[in-house]
Order: C-alpha cells, then structure tokens, then sequence
C-alpha cells in the first residue's frame, strides 16, 4: 500500500505538476517527440517495475510443478484417493468451471478493459497483436489446442515455461507417487520440500513488493494518466459482483441450500472467521488452520475429512482466482482489440480453470499465472507484461476478495464431502456459531 501511494504521487507529480521538458526519441529510424513524463516513466522508471515482474514470472513454473506436485501427493493414501479424493476432485472442478463462467460472463457485460489505449501504444505492437491473431487462426481448432496440453516432451515443456502442459504432467506425476506408495517416498518429500522452497523464494520476491509496486505505479501514471484508474475501478466492481454471486449462489443457494439442507445463516457465520483471515492476508495457505478449526468447530466436519480436503482445497481448489483470470483475460482482449471468439472463451474456461488448480495459496499467484491465460487469447509476451505489470500495484485489494471466495469454496466443499462421507455432524452445524 506503500508502494502504491508513494508510485501514484511520485507518478501524478511527473506527469502533472512538475514541467518536464519533451524529450526526442527514435521509433524506427525516426525522430518523434514524446512528452518528458512518458519518456522518464517508459525508459527510466519502468525498468525498475518490469524487473519485479520478470522476478515473479521467474518463479510460474517452478511454483506450479512443486505446489501441485505436493498437493496432489497431499490427498495421502491412494486407496482415500477412491470415494472421497474423487467426489473432492469433482466437487472442486463444478464449482471452478461454475466461477471461471461466471468470470466470463461478468468481464463481457461491465467491459473492464475498454478505452485502455495498450494497442495504440507503439505501432510495431499493434502490428504484433494483428501477427498473433493472423497466427493463432492459423493454429488449429479447439481439438488441436486441447492435444497440445499433453506436453511430447514435459522437459521441453517445463523449459519453455508451457504452464498447461507443467500442470497436466505434474498432475500425473502427483498421481503416479501416490499409487507407487511407499517407494516413492523420497520423490514425494523432494516435492514437498522444493514446494516450500519455491514458496520461500517467492516470499522473498513479495518483500521487493513495495518498490515494484511503487515503480509500476509511477510507470502507469507517467504513460497513462489518471484515466486509466476507471478500468481498474471496472475491474474490481466485475471481481467482487463475481465472487459474491459463486460465495451466495454456488456455496450458500446451491451447496448449503440445494444439496446440504441446511441453514445458510449458521453456514455464513461458521465460515466468517476464516473469510476475515483470508480477506486480511490474502493467502489460503496463511488461512488453512483457521479453516480447518471453522468447519470443525463452527460446521460439524470430522477431522479426517477436514485434515484432507482443505489442505488440498487450499493448493488446488481457488474459485475467486477462476474468476479473476477469466477477467484479466477479457480485460486483455479488450484493452488490446482482440476480438473474443466461442473458442477463446472455451479455452480460456479451460486454462482458467486448470491454472487456478495450479496457483499456489500466497498473495498475487492469481496475478502472477494470468500470463499463461494471456498466452491462450495470443496476447504478445510483452503487452502481456505491461498488462500484468499495470495490474499488480492495485492487485492487493483484488487478491483479497479472490482469497477470501477461495477459502469459502474449499470449507463448503468440506462440509458437502462430510455430509457424503457420514462424517458431517449436523447439530454442530446448526448451533450458533460465535463470532
Ligand atoms: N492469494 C491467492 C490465495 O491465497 C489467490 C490469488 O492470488 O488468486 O488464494
């Protein structure tokens, strides 16, 4: 928050109150003009910022191959993977693939992305959206962009930064450590280990935070004004109508009403502590043991489904963040002109949902995979880049309310899993949970 106040000012400053002389420039062998802000905020601040940014996207794969890895390993013995990993799995995929349609749908009614002027920015990058876009008709139907999900060769993969492909073989891999059982012991604790010491990187990424923020913040005052705060307002308003329709349609109408038949009212208030634990840190991982003590002691569920379908939940299963990417992919398309074809939407409902499987349960992974949504619309890596980099000072305020939906979803899927299970005390669920 810092950072951000402190970029705004130092930003707002340059372009608005301090007369900075125009500066002249090459743009292919000519000579233009470009307003002293501009200059000093592209070439001067913005390095600063993208620095942060190439850090972070340093760590995308490396973070899913590891958290997934460990977190499918996470649902223990193979034989608990039969009845209550599978209905885990499919409760936690349904409500997903309901939050990344609901994303969608949000993003093409409020238009967060219109009026950001990303295309016009240079014209060999208007040039390079149209290139993508003549490439991606080029690049087969929806069938081939599907197979091309089952990486030929998962180091390639993996090297290429592939995070679909990453995903799907880490998955695999996930599976196949749990049905080796006990020999497989030390590739199962190197994944759990790498997993927390990719985390602790990335932690220490976030500690550059304030100083990425700040320069990104300045970056986009320079080169873009004030203006530009109204997309974001858009974007937030298309964020926190999304989740709170999946918090009180999908967990409270459809799970708690519909399938549990039990009182929304003990339900919102059995999971309140953990939705203020998340909405503060922004992390499902800083979450999990107040999510695990909400649905024990506030909703009834036993401990041997909460100790695994939350811990679980809170690697794979993110709901607020399905949302959020299918947003950020819209607000992209939009920003840049591209337009949205049936299947851009249908991959990008894909992609949101096996990214959000992927996302690690720390502040911004949400933002931090969104380049692999953008990779899925053709968006090029570097308006990619500039859109995530325009993002992220304000991204704090958004991953709390996606955190918070994430968390939400993990305990309502625990406490469905429960009821199936015969673990779901009922008359603790209906008691009055204090607040
Ligand atoms: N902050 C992530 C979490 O902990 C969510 C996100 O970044 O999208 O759930």
């Amino acid at each position: 928050l810092i950072g951000l106040v402190f970029g705004l000012g130092v930003g707002l400053l340059l372009r608005y109150a301090i007369p900075i002389p125009e500066f002249t420039t090459t743009v292919k062998g000519e000579e233009v003009k470009v307003p002293g802000a501009e200059y000093i905020g592209e070439h001067i601040i913005y390095p600063f910022g993208k620095a942060f940014v190439r850090l972070i996207k340093m760590l995308i794969i490396p973070l899913i191959a590891t958290t997934l890895v460990s977190g499918v390993t996470a649902m223990g013995d193979p034989k608990k993977l039969g009845s209550l990993g599978l209905r885990t799995m499919a409760l936690y995929l349904a409500t997903t693939f309901f939050a990344v349609t609901l994303g969608l749908a949000m993003g093409t009614l409020l238009r967060p992305g219109v009026g950001v002027d990303y295309a016009s920015a240079t014209a060999d990058d208007a040039a390079a959206v149209q290139g993508k876009l003549k490439a991606a008709e080029d690049s087969g139907s929806i069938v081939d962009r599907l197979l091309e999900i089952i990486p030929e060769n998962p180091v390639a993969a993996l090297a290429a930064g592939e995070v679909l492909p990453t995903i799907f073989f880490s998955i695999l891999v996930g599976i196949g450590i749990l049905l080796v059982g006990p020999a497989a012991d030390p590739v199962r604790k190197f994944f759990d280990a790498a997993a927390e010491v990719v985390m602790k990187v990335t932690m220490l990424v976030m500690e550059l935070a304030p100083y990425g923020v700040a320069a990104l913040m300045a970056w986009v005052m320079c080169t873009k004004g004030v203006g530009i705060l109204s997309n974001l307002l858009w974007l937030a308003i298309a964020l926190y109508a999304s989740c709170l329709l999946q918090i009180i349609f999908v967990y409270g109408l459809l799970i708690v009403k519909g399938i549990l038949r039990l009182p929304l009212k003990q339900f919102f208030r059995g999971v309140a502590d953990a939705q203020g634990i998340a909405y503060s840190t922004a992390s499902s991982s800083a979450t999990l043991p107040v999510s695990i003590s909400c649905a024990e002691t506030n909703l009834g569920v036993d401990k041997s489904v909460a100790g695994s379908v939350l811990p679980l939940g809170a690697t794979i299963n993110m709901d607020g963040t399905a949302i959020y990417l299918g947003l950020i992919a819209l607000f992209a398309a939009q920003a840049l002109g591209i337009p949205m074809t049936a299947t851009g939407y249908v991959m990008v409902a894909l992609t949101a949902t096996l990214i959000s499987i992927g996302a690690a349960g720390i502040p911004s992974a949400g933002l931090l995979l969104a380049t692999a949504v953008l990779a899925v619309i053709d968006v090029p890596p570097e308006q990619a880049i500039a859109i995530i980099a325009f993002i992220f000072p304000f991204d704090r305020i958004l991953d709390m309310m996606r955190t918070l939906t994430n968390v939400t979803g993990d305990i309502a899927v625990a406490c469905t899993v429960a009821k199936w299970e015969g673990e779901l005390d009922e008359d603790v669920f209906r008691s009055e949970a204090e607040l």
